[in-house]
């Protein structure tokens, strides 16, 4: 089940009794914030603060981990050796996000241990588009495209998060995403250019799988999001969710145009007065009923993250068996 969130204390800040050390030690951080000031991992922070980004960072790390098993379904299956050594290189790439993430998330000191076992006890959740299933090639070039695509718009905000730690993370892994998101959309191009009736159908019926819940990665309306408004004060989040997922909806209509494929919304279109694009309703029932644990593939990806945990078990006690074994040599040398 993915119903509860990190387990990282109580939603509500407490409110216990503050002394005049910790009220000034409040003030002076309120002040950095707003000075526009990074905080480092010894810097003096408010556990509130603390536990946002133990949550954020977390929960973006077990997505980066759960979201390797969608494509990787494809590494035996891609078409051409030079398709299969980019898709394994991406996958990689994303294991190593996951690692920077929960490096950045250990700063505040919550165990690496501590947030697998929450991932794989479903108390933690990870993103809501890794439980669709990649039903065809081109679904490997549509999460290039928009899910990466989406992934970068949120993400590049990030890396000037206030928490300095995970704002370095995000430089590194923005650069490895904007590769991902082009390696996607050649993927694609190459296939509406250069492919016959059947492989241009098959990018179209991707591109309707996969537009919405899309849309739906950026995460609640901002009147429906219960941490964007103070993630926003404390310069965790520095763009809202419908502030994003309008960037994203403005800039994957020109590229879907130059792909020559139609995005499934018959109200998109250009509002000259808002200088944006409208766009329909997206079915929050569904966002909810996915994060909530019931959609397409969330048992199937909990099962392989833990079968791959259990299975790696004798990797990490040889690993740490030799390195008690040259601790032992080095305090004897
Ligand atoms: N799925 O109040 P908000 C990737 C939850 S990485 C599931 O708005 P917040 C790379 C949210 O946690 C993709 N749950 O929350 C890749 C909260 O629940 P909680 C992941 C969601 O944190 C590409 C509740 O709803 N990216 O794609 C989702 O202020 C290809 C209320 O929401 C990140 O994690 C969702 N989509 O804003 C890998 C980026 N949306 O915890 C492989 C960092 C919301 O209170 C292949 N994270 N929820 O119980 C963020 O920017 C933010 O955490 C948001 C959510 C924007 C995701």
């Amino acid at each position: 089940m993915y119903t509860q969130a990190m387990d990282t204390g109580p939603k509500e800040e407490r409110q216990p009794l503050r002394s005049a050390d910790d009220a000034a030690l409040e003030q002076r951080f309120e002040d950095r914030i707003e000075g526009g000031d990074f905080i480092e991992a010894k810097d003096w922070m408010p556990e509130h603060y603390r536990r946002t980004l133990v949550r954020q960072i977390s929960q973006h790390a077990h997505s980066e981990i759960v979201g390797m098993l969608p494509e990787g379904n494809w590494v035996t299956r891609a078409p051409t050796l030079k398709r299969k050594a980019i898709l394994l290189a991406k996958v990689q790439d994303e294991a190593g996000h996951g690692l920077y993430l929960y490096a950045a998330a250990e700063t505040l000191g919550t165990s690496r241990d501590q947030m697998v076992d929450a991932l794989h006890s479903g108390r933690a959740k990870y993103s809501s588009i890794f439980n669709y299933p990649t039903l065809s090639w081109a679904d490997i070039g549509v999460i290039g495209w928009l899910v990466d695509g989406a992934a970068i718009m949120n993400q590049v905000p990030l890396t000037r998060c206030s928490y300095a730690p995970y704002a370095r993370a995000m430089v590194r892994i923005c650069r490895e995403e904007s590769f991902h998101q082009r390696q996607g959309y050649d993927a694609l191009l190459t296939m509406m250019e250069q492919g016959t009736e059947g492989q241009r159908a098959m990018v179209q019926d991707a591109v309707d799988r996969w537009w919405w819940p899309s849309l739906m990665m950026f995460g609640p309306p901002d009147e429906e999001s219960p941490n964007t408004a103070q993630s926003m004060r404390w310069g965790i989040k520095r763009i809202s969710n419908d502030d994003l997922r309008q960037k994203f909806v403005d800039a994957a209509v020109a590229q879907a145009q130059v792909l020559g494929v139609t995005l499934p919304d018959p109200l998109l279109r250009w509002n000259a007065e808002r200088g944006h694009h409208d766009f329909g309703a997206i079915d929050w029932a569904e966002f909810w009923r996915v994060v909530g644990g019931h959609g397409p593939c969330n048992k199937e990806r909990l099962a392989a993250r833990v079968k791959a945990w259990d299975d790696g078990t004798w990797v990490r006690e040889a690993a740490l068996a030799h390195a008690r074994k040259q601790a032992t040599k080095e305090r004897a040398a």
